[in-house]
């Protein structure tokens, strides 16, 4: 994982070295509210393995850690009581994706009705 930033701040989020706020934990992933909450559930799926971004995770990743990351985003949807009303699943990938943490993240939204995919530019 030649590219990968142990500094950045999910990594330390792993390490323990930063706290957060604990939604579900598995062997291979890790479930926290956002910082910055966008929607009454704004919840980040990460795996704990080393990888920045979505196509990093399914190129590298294993079997047992992909499973684990989608068990941990139907836990997330269980625990907050999403499942019925709706939710959205977003993971932003490099500059174009507007990614500004290193660590690859699924932003998991709900609560509230979260409006269109994309707004409209230009
Ligand atoms: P993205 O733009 O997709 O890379 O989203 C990064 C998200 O990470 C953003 O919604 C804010 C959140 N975030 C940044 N720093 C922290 C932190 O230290 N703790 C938590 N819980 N969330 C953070």
């Amino acid at each position: 994982m030649a590219d990968y930033d142990k500094g950045n701040i999910f990594a330390r989020i792993l390490r323990g070295e930063i706290p957060n706020d604990t939604v579900f934990e598995n062997a291979h992933a890790l479930a926290f509210r956002d910082i910055q909450p966008q929607a009454p559930t704004h919840v980040l799926v990460i795996p704990k393995g080393p990888y920045r971004t979505w196509h990093d995770f399914a190129r590298d990743g294993t079997a047992a850690e992909h499973s684990a990351f989608v068990q941990a985003v139907a836990a997330v949807t269980t625990a907050d009581s999403v499942e019925a009303d709706g939710y959205r699943l977003i993971v932003n990938n490099g500059d174009n994706g507007h990614q500004d943490v290193p660590h690859l993240h699924m932003h998991v939204l709900g609560g509230r009705p979260v409006g269109p995919m994309l707004k409209r530019q230009g």
